[in-house]
């Protein structure tokens, strides 16, 4: 799927485990990657002072395809942006969409379309930046990055974000922390979404909980449904929390 972080798809031949792939003379792949890993980080560091100076935090969002994380933001920015001046950094493989549907709320969104790559990377996120501080030569307070849907290869590459959110909704299923663990281990916040559905699905918050805390000891949680507003009170308190980071 993503030529950067090492995803590719299998060949045929491939043997299925992580032990058979490991290359059976060297580390040339491993190399390669860490120095990719490497660059974005320096980028991100240099994001977060970006970031920073705008007078703003940032929020990375992570899920995996549709479990509400535009829902989240357009509930978000209806409750809380007469209060915080919020910018959307908006990723998504291919269209504006999501972008369409976050500007519809007044608040600035630079669309970042990876062309292809399943994950944010720090430069694109850096680029993204300039367009918001353009559109708010103001400055902002909130800066949300909203991911490209996929559990796994964004959870590799930080951004610059001050916190890190991993969401999952109740129709995936509360077996999937400890499966996709680096999601959950490298998030400041876990937030279950669509919980209206809960009543239909067999899905336990108090079982993907304690899981999560499996990976990632402490991790606070928060349960709620875009739909309905139900939970999103503590969502909203752990974000006016986060402002001290950034800003006196
Ligand atoms: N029942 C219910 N549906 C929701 C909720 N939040 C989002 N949805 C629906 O779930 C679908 C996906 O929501 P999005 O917010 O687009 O999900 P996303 O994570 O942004 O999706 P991608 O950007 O494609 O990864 C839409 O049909 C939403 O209406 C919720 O709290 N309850
Ligand atoms: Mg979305």
């Amino acid at each position: 799927m993503c030529d950067q972080c090492g995803c590719r798809p299998p060949a045929a031949e491939d043997a299925v485990t992580a032990e058979a792939e490991r290359p059976a003379t060297g580390t040339v792949t491993v190399d390669v990657n860490e120095r990719l890993l490497a660059a974005n980080d320096e980028q991100a560091a240099a994001n977060r002072r970006h970031v920073e100076r705008l007078g703003a935090v940032a929020v990375n969002l992570i899920s995996s395809p549709g479990a509400g994380k535009t829902s989240l933001l357009e509930r978000t920015i209806a409750e809380l942006g007469g209060e915080l001046k919020i910018g959307v950094l908006e990723g998504d493989i291919e269209t504006e969409r999501d972008a369409e549907r976050l500007r519809a709320y007044g608040v600035p969104v630079a669309a970042l379309t990876t062309g292809g790559a399943c994950h944010l990377d720090a430069p694109l996120v850096h680029r993204g930046l300039h367009r918001l501080e353009t559109a708010t030569p103001g400055g902002l307070d909130l800066i949300f990055i909203e991911n490209v849907g996929n559990l796994v290869c964004p959870a590799t590459f930080f951004l610059g974000e001050h916190a890190r959110v991993v969401l999952l909704s109740v129709p995936e299923g509360d077996d999937k922390p400890a499966k996709y663990p680096r999601a959950f281990s490298t998030s400041q916040l876990f937030v279950i979404t669509k919980t209206d559905l809960l009543p239909y699905f067999d899905f336990s918050v108090d079982a993907v909980t304690a899981d999560a805390r499996g990976v990632n000891p402490g991790l606070p949680a928060v349960a709620l449904s875009a739909v309905t507003g139900a939970g999103f009170a503590p969502w909203i308190d752990w974000l006016r929390k986060l402002r001290p980071c950034g800003r006196a």
